[in-house]
């Protein structure tokens, strides 16, 4: 097995910079869209079809030479299996019909049992696990970015309904992050336990609060999920808080081994800020748009900002955009891999 991945999260010595990027698996590659499309039904059908999850998680590895993959899956699957109605609208993304306002809302919800609940993504993984030639990431959301799906019933732009929770009804919205975090840590520890060589957490919108209020209804959740996740298991830990740069004194305090970095920081200023953590990032995702010669130098110029680190991970700073040539992916990876070699 390459375990190149591997041994940059944990800030071991790697003979050159491993990269995977983040939606790796997604709409830009046209061998997804033809499997999206073979099965018929919808994007929620597909994510329990572990057959097809499996074929779509290689695809990326299979065609640029990826150094990790990502299991295929979305970060809302976990808060189908507590009990709500999760709908795909095309063009729309997620919605939840029926979004939680009242304690009698979070009170109905369940702590689903993975194994019974969410068979399919352990499945997946059985089945990556026996094909795979690299390390395999398991993932869930953060806590508060599950949240604010379920109170606003969908994406948001101002979270209004999650910070009037949060400043209004504050029991509720704690009682609410309690439920989404217990699930979220056994749905991870079954991940681990099933065969994820490494784990993301995702916290999306993490960067739409403040300082204070990320300290005090985000945080604390996070790092009970992973010292929950620690006490059963040595995987490395991968958090991603995007938008986060202003939050890094308090990321750093999450319990990961490595710090997801969005384009909007300078990687080498945040190095000498995260401390003793590996880092994962940071290339702008439109930057894949610039002229190779041109790509190819903001590459470079960004292995080298980050040698300092105790361990680096190339990816985008956010989800690769579906508008993005194939082409220009295989010029990205090639280059990373060809620039970091020591
Ligand atoms: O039509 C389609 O094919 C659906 C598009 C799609 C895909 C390919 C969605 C809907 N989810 C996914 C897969 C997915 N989602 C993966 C596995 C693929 C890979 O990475 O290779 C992962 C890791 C996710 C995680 C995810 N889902 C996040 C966190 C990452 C991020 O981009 O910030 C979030 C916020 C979601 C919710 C979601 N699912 C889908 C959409 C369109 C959205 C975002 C909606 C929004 O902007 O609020």
């Amino acid at each position: 097995m390459n375990d190149t991945f591997l041994k940059a999260c944990r800030g071991e010595k790697t003979d050159y910079t491993p990269i995977w990027i983040m939606r790796q698996a997604g709409r830009y590659l046209p061998q997804y869209l033809e499997v999206r499309a073979r099965g018929k039904g919808t994007f929620l059908d597909l994510c329990k079809d572990p057959a097809r999850c499996t074929e779509v998680t290689l695809q990326p590895v299979d065609i640029f030479g990826m150094d990790a993959a990502i299991l295929f899956s979305d970060i809302l699957i976990p808060m189908e299996a507590m009990g709500l109605t999760l709908e795909f609208q095309e063009g729309r993304g997620p919605v939840f019909p029926n979004p939680i306002q009242s304690e009698k809302d979070v009170e109905a919800l369940i702590i689903p049992d993975p194994t019974a609940t969410m068979p399919f993504v352990l499945k997946t993984i059985k089945l990556l696990r026996a094909e795979l030639k690299v390390p395999l990431i398991g993932f869930s959301g953060a806590p508060f970015t599950l949240a604010t799906y379920l109170i606003e019933g969908g994406s948001s732009k101002v979270f209004l309904q999650t910070k009037k929770m949060m400043f209004q009804a504050p029991e509720l919205y704690h009682h609410l992050l309690e439920k989404i975090s217990r699930c979220t840590s056994l749905y991870l520890q079954a991940q681990a336990k099933t065969g994820a060589q490494a784990l993301q957490i995702f916290d999306s919108w993490a960067g739409i609060l403040a300082p204070c209020d990320y300290a005090r209804f985000a945080l604390p959740y996070v790092q009970s999920i992973i010292s929950d996740l620690r006490r059963m298991t040595d995987v490395p830990i991968i958090y991603f808080a995007n938008n986060g740069s202003t939050l890094i004194e308090h990321t750093v305090t999450a319990g990961a081994d490595v710090l997801g970095l969005d384009w909007r920081i300078n990687i080498k200023n945040a190095i000498m800020r995260v401390g003793n953590h590996a880092v994962q990032g940071n290339l702008d995702p439109i930057a894949l748009f610039l002229p190779e010669k041109d790509l190819k130098n903001r590459i470079k110029k960004l292995l080298e900002d980050a040698r300092g680190a105790k361990g680096h991970i190339f990816n985008l700073g956010h989800g690769v955009v579906p508008q993005t040539p194939p082409e220009q992916v295989r010029i990205a990876v090639d280059a990373v891999h060809e620039f970091s070699v020591r």
